[in-house]
């Protein structure tokens, strides 16, 4: 039921329509390759638009699946200012939705309508947040691997030819940046401090690893989207390039704090000037995105409620807004 379905049936294959006007296509297709801004009142071809739709609504929904996992542990942080710093961080995942949301609606698409594809489990969201946070040591790795791979993504969306989104993305990478110092501040305290709490970061560091290289998306000769993406300049690198540039970047991260990747395969290339590294397992990749999962049920239970919960608040704002705006009016 909470599937994010990979089997082909009712998707929508981004395939320009018969209809568009070439020379309209042609004059799109310059201006991408001139790496201009495409903004919402220009015209564009309508699979550009609806691949947009996917990939942002999907970010969005990964920001807010995301705050769950790491919600969790806010009224179990050891400290007021890990409690106060976890508060600030989740709060800005909700942020990130909430622009990237805004930005899906400048291509057309309801918040309605997205939210309830993701409760109904046909919109998907990061394979990441279906892993549960079993200890303290999680939410270091969460920051220091997940905001890791996150900003490692979304750094080249800052050049992404939409331009709602990538003036989204400038905000989102600033605060990812923190979020990953944090998460890695978090676990070198664990690192240097008692051998059970060291044994805690390596035991998180051997769960979230290989999830985390899972974030980047099948591999490219996998990737139905990744060419035509990459064409339109919506994705600015392929999903394999990300994931060897993550590994290379966080394997001496571990290794400065005394822990161990959990990856006997992992090599330094000195040929390619890149790490060798492990065989992914794909059959886990696409069992999660089926919605097998291991917290997958819980996660959509939690959102779904908390919509429902927050119907109140929503009214609310609404009735307070048609209120102000007819005093304005009856007293103009
Ligand atoms: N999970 O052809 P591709 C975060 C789907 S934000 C689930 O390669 P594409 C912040 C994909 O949608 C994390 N599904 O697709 C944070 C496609 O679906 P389709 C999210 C996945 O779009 C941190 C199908 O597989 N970031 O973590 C995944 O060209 C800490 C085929 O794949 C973004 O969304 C996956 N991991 O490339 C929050 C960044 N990977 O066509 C809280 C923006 C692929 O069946 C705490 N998105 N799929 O509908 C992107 O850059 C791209 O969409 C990719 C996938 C790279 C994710």
């Amino acid at each position: 039921m909470y599937t994010t379905d990979l089997s082909g049936k009712d998707r929508k294959k981004p395939a320009p329509s018969a209809a568009e006007d070439p020379a309209l296509l042609a004059a799109f297709e310059a201006r991408v390759a001139n790496d201009e801004f495409i903004e919402p009142k220009d015209w564009m071809p309508e699979a550009y638009r609806r691949t947009l739709v996917r990939q942002i609504s999907q970010h969005a929904h990964s920001e807010i699946v995301g705050m769950l996992p790491e919600g969790n542990w806010i009224t179990r942080a050891p400290s007021l200012r890990r409690k106060a710093i976890l508060l600030a961080k989740v709060q800005d995942e909700g942020g990130h939705g909430l622009y990237l949301y805004s930005a899906a609606e400048t291509l057309g698409a309801s918040r309605e309508e997205m939210i309830e594809a993701l409760h109904s489990g046909k919109a998907k969201y990061s394979t990441i947040f279906n892993y549960p946070t079993l200890t303290w040591a999680d939410i270091g790795a969460i920051g220091w691997l997940v905001d890791g791979a996150a900003i490692m993504n979304q750094v080249p969306l800052q050049r992404t030819s939409y331009g709602p989104y990538a003036r989204a993305m400038v905000r989102v990478c600033k605060e990812e940046s923190f979020h990953q110092r944090q998460g890695y501040e978090l676990t070198m305290a664990l690192c240097a401090g008692s051998k059970e709490q060291k044994r805690m970061a390596q035991d998180a560091l051997n769960r979230w690893w290989w999830p985390s290289l899972m974030m980047f998306g099948p591999p490219d000769d996998k990737s139905p989207n990744t060419e035509q993406s990459i064409r339109w300049r919506i994705k600015r690198e392929t999903n394999d390039e990300l994931r060897q540039r993550f590994v290379d970047v966080t394997v001496p991260q571990a290794e400065a704090i005394g822990l161990a990747v959990p990856d006997p395969a992992l090599k330094w290339n000195e040929d390619c000037g890149h790490y060798d590294f492990g065989k992914i397992d794909w059959e886990e990749f696409y069992a999660v995105v089926r919605g097998e999962g291991q917290v997958a049920k819980e996660r959509m239970q939690a959102r779904v409620t908390a919509w429902e919960d927050g119907a109140w608040v929503r009214n609310a704002a609404t009735t307070y807004s048609v209120k102000r705006a007819a005093a304005k009016v009856a007293a103009e």
